[in-house]
């Protein structure tokens, strides 16, 4: 029966299955599942256990980098673990854990069922683990890839690496990537017909915003990757010579295909993040997000922009001055937008009630951290600067702030948000803490020396250096730091398995927060809702719960600096 006043929640285009859930939830019943909270519930802990496996490589590296002149692993051993550390952190971690979200949150968000196609759905996480395994059957064929995450010609050519290695690399992300396209396409149909009959785009939850622009940059970026990856499996197992410059292919044609793709792939995993903290920033804050528009505006720049600084990553290779001069600038353009996000949070805490739970922490911890990657990346779009540096640790640093203190804070910040309503549960606060400020310590013992060391001219990828001064020392640092990160991830399993377990019972809207999925239940039924308010505000469950307060009573809808 509808309650008056509510609205009916649209169904998806296929019947959502019974498949039941009980008590009892077996195995079988989570593999063959295609209700799309347990889909993206499998996709984080995909995510988990990736981070786990890659976390282990480059412990080794580190082990390995610790000090000078060391042998502790075989060299070949060392550029497959890099190798596929960076290759699973951006596949397999990140990607499945933004995805996961967005698998999870979209129908909830917008006050529907399921996804629009429940099926494809399981169809596009499963090519995801596939394409992970496939990745990893590579170690028992004989050997990883070791050709570098973005997997450079001639180096990706069969003469130079002659195991299995790199075919596998090429048909592992070819799986992974056609579940990613397939996400995207059911992510739009989603957003596009499935919200609530009421809630016009201008007031989606900014969340559901940037996972809308974010899976057009998908749709966009990824025909590239996937065009290269067939080429270079062409190459090698058909003898084709898209690559081979000895026989009249191009090296860096590859680089071209790559970091067309490879560029926007960086803000694919930036975008939904920035999703998620527009909608911690305001909860936690207490006050609505300044600017909406503004937010909406910037992502839209971004994703465009995206597709203009690809040769960025390449100012090294000899393209001459105009071309650079172009891309140098157009780099940074792109901080623009960027920067005017940073401003829109910062404008959001000010004057707000703000409270400090891990969730929050994450997102405070990420404006530091961030602006700090995002500077070192303004320095790269620099060209002279770019030629001193590229190809130290300076790029190692570099990267790491902003998938690190960007993305990866970004999702623990979203899993300390909606961990109970995901789960029911409520997060252990005290151990949390420890996690927090473990990771945030060891995060920056680890990357911030390489800074230094970059500028001091060490390379990335060595195997091994001189007794250098200065060298050793903060190498050391750096795996120390490695050690503490460690120790913070292995810590975070254990909270979130307590909490599982044992955890205090959370109930349907624990942070007074504004979006329709805090209105059902923790966690929510298998049918999401069977009824939701009336949408007339970008807060619409916060304008319910405070009819008198409401937001479309205020003169400026969006709030003000001033909070009110
Ligand atoms: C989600 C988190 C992470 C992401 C997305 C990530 C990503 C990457 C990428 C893309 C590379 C480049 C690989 C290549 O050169 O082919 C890389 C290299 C590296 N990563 Fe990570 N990483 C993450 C976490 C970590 C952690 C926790 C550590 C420290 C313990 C770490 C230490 C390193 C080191 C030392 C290298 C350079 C290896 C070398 O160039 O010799 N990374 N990472
Ligand atoms: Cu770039």
């Amino acid at each position: 029966m509808m309650k008056e006043g509510f609205l009916e929640v649209p169904e998806p285009e296929e019947p959502i299955p019974d498949l039941s859930l009980s008590s009892s939830q077996g195995i079988l019943q989570w593999i063959s599942s295609v209700d799309h909270k347990q889909l993206g519930i499998m996709y984080l802990w995909l995510s988990v256990l990736f981070l786990v496996i890659g976390g282990i490589e480059i412990l080794l590296v580190r082990l390995q980098l610790a000090a000078p002149n060391n042998h502790f692993i075989a060299p070949e051993m060392y550029n497959q673990l890099f190798t596929m550390h960076g290759t699973t952190m951006i596949f397999f971690v990140l990607t499945p854990a933004i995805f996961g979200f967005a698998t999870y949150l979209l129908p909830l968000m917008i006050g529907a069922n399921d996804l629009a196609f429940p099926r494809l759905n399981a169809f596009s996480l499963w090519a995801t683990f596939f394409g992970g395994g496939l990745l990893y059957f590579s170690f028992i064929a004989g050997g990883a890839p070791d050709a570098g995450w973005f997997n450079y010609a001639p180096l990706n050519q069969y003469n130079y690496s002659s195991s299995l290695g790199i075919d596998y690399y090429c048909s592992g992300l070819l799986f992974a990537g056609i579940g990613t396209v397939t996400a995207s396409v059911n992510f739009i149909v989603t957003i596009l017909k499935y919200r609530v009959s009421s809630m016009s785009l201008k007031q989606m939850p900014l969340f559901v915003w940037m996972i809308l622009i974010n899976s057009f940059l998908v749709l966009a970026a990824f025909p590239s990757l996937n065009a290269a990856l067939i080429m270079l499996l062409l190459d090698r197992q058909l003898h084709a010579h898209f690559f081979s410059a000895t026989s009249g292919g191009s090296a860096i044609l590859w680089q071209h295909l790559f970091w067309l793709f490879g560029h926007p792939e960086v803000y694919i995993l930036i975008l939904p993040i920035f999703g998620i903290f527009s909608e911690v920033f305001p909860v936690y804050s207490r006050k609505p997000i300044f600017g909406y528009a503004f937010v909406i505006g910037s992502g839209i720049a971004i994703a465009l922009l995206a597709f203009g600084v690809w040769v960025h990553h390449m100012f090294a290779t000899g393209l001459g001055n105009t071309v650079n001069s172009f891309f140098a600038a157009s780099s940074l353009l792109i901080g623009v937008p960027t920067g005017v996000k940073i401003f829109n949070w910062l404008a959001t805490m000010h004057g707000g009630a703000v409270r400090f739970r891990v969730s929050m922490l994450f997102a405070i911890a990420f404006l530091v951290e961030f602006t700090i990657g995002g500077l070192s990346g303004v320095s790269f779009a620099v060209v002279p600067i770019d030629w001193q540096l590229t190809d130290t640790y300076y790029v190692v640093a570099h990267l790491h702030y902003v998938f690190i203190g960007g993305s990866l804070f970004g999702l623990f910040s979203g899993l300390f948000y909606w961990f109970p309503k995901m789960s029911g549960r409520m997060l252990d606060e005290r151990l949390s803490r420890w996690f927090f400020w473990l990771m945030v310590v060891g995060f920056n013992l680890t990357f911030l020396v390489q800074h230094a060391l970059g500028a001091m001219g060490m390379p990335r990828r060595v195997y091994t250096y001189p007794d250098l001064p200065g060298w050793g020392i903060l190498n050391l640092i750096s795996t120390i730091g490695g050690f503490l990160m460690a120790v913070s991830v292995a810590l975070l399993i254990y909270i979130l398995v307590k909490a599982i377990r044992s955890g205090e019972k959370a109930s349907s809207d624990p942070w007074d927060a504004n979006t329709l999925e805090w209105m059902t239940s923790s966690p929510p039924a298998l049918q999401n809702f069977d009824r939701v308010v009336p949408v007339k505000s970008t807060r619409p469950y916060r304008d319910y719960k405070r009819p008198d307060d409401a937001d479309w009573n205020r003169p400026n809808k969006y709030g003000n600096i001033d909070g009110k």
